[in-house]
């Protein structure tokens, strides 16, 4: 696909999700775009846990079942012996590193849908290592067994009288294709969709079990299961290896009109011709960047207005011109000039004033003269 066809389509793909998926006020606060590799904010887990993790499954988890091709994350369960299991599969998390609290939970994903396996992208309460499991509360995005074309979302929870409780929905889809599947969740009420279409809520204003579970942090899992007490213990083993593939996992949260967005250069959507590195001031920047190259951000402008946009450049040489536009390249909103800064990692700030019209949308960077380095883009009223 051509470079200026994919942009073409990403600007059509953010006007539709604009249209359809997204409340005013979702900010984007953390990503995995699973560009070429896994974020560092995930951490691995290994092994088979206790008693199959709790649900006899029969694989052991291994960090090499986790890999990234064509811009995607695929977990792949395989009949392998390892570690005295029959199979091997993966499983990864972001606690200690990423926890929300509220917020637009969603991945884009398409399942195997064989028989034995249980792919899932789910949340767990932060505090399970305190309080344990369900009292942490669980929070299930998305979960589904062997060839089912259902899918399933649920919360577990501690009932008052001390036992485990769940309230779950489910929906047909064509499971083996790519669907987003997302959470909305507020003080008031935990709500699932697959492509925007909702299929399951649930009350929380006065606490499902009495208690605090849904109102406090939670991290991210995915992974895929072979076997266990709910897809039952029969695999079939000619249809492994079987492959769970993950475009990208997104979290929004609402921001109040006036709160600045910032836009590391490096958590992009798309781009053209440039590249991320080690940045001075932390995390990444992008740099390679030449005459005609671009990046497009996903971004949710909260009112139409004029705004400040602010742009952390470095250039060793002669410094350049950046172009902001609208993904595809119309309407341009303006142009600023990168000064030479006398190295790639002497950082600067430019800035100026430009229109732009409220809501969810994708804002791109193009460079009409290249030779410097980008950091983060903020916006801000
Ligand atoms: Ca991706
Ligand atoms: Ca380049
Ligand atoms: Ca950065």
């Amino acid at each position: 696909m051509t470079g200026r066809l994919r942009h073409l389509l990403a600007l059509a793909l953010g006007l539709f999700c604009g249209q359809l998926a997204f409340a005013q006020g979702w900010q984007l606060v953390w990503q995995d775009e699973f560009h070429g590799s896994i974020s560092p904010d995930w951490v691995f887990e290994t092994g088979n846990g206790t008693n199959g993790w709790g649900n006899n499954e029969l694989q052991y988890y291994r960090r090499e079942n986790a890999t990234v091709e064509n811009d995607a994350l695929v977990i792949t369960a395989r009949r392998e012996d390892f570690g005295g299991f029959r199979y091997t599969s993966a499983r990864m998390k972001t606690q200690g590193r990423k926890s929300f609290k509220y917020g637009r939970i969603e991945a884009r994903i398409a399942l195997p849908a064989k028989l034995g396996t249980w792919p899932a992208f789910w949340m767990l309460g932060s505090n399970i290592g305190s309080v344990g499991w369900p009292a942490s509360g669980e929070i299930d995005v998305m979960e589904q067994v062997n060839t089912s074309s259902e899918v399933h979302g649920t919360v577990h929870w501690r009932a008052d009288n001390g036992s485990h409780a769940s309230y779950g929905g489910r929906t047909g889809t064509s499971v083996t294709n790519y669907h987003v599947y997302a959470v909305e969740w507020d003080a008031k009420f935990i709500r699932w969709f697959v492509d925007g279409q909702q299929y399951h809520v649930i009350d929380i204003t006065n606490n499902a079990g009495g208690t605090e579970e849904f109102h406090k942090d939670f991290f991210l899992l995915l992974n895929m299961a072979v076997g266990g007490n709910w897809p039952g213990f029969n695999v079939d083993e000619s249809a492994l290896p079987a492959r769970m593939h993950v475009d990208y996992v997104r979290v929004y949260q609402l921001q109040a009109p006036g709160t600045a967005i910032t836009l590391e250069a490096e958590r992009f959507a798309v781009m053209q011709g440039v590249q991320a590195e080690a940045c001075s001031e932390g995390g990444q920047n992008l740099g390679w960047i030449d005459a005609g190259d671009w990046v497009v951000w996903d971004v949710n402008v909260p009112e139409s207005g004029t705004y400040t946009v602010q742009y952390r450049v470095a250039s060793l040489g002669g410094g350049g011109v950046i172009q902001l536009e609208r993904a595809g390249g119309s309407p341009v909103y303006g142009s600023v000039y990168v000064p030479a800064t006398g190295g790639w990692q002497n950082w600067t700030t430019v800035s100026h004033q430009v229109q732009l019209a409220a809501g969810q949308q994708q804002i791109a960077v193009k460079a009409l003269v290249g030779g410097w380095n980008l950091n983060w883009l903020k916006i801000s009223r």
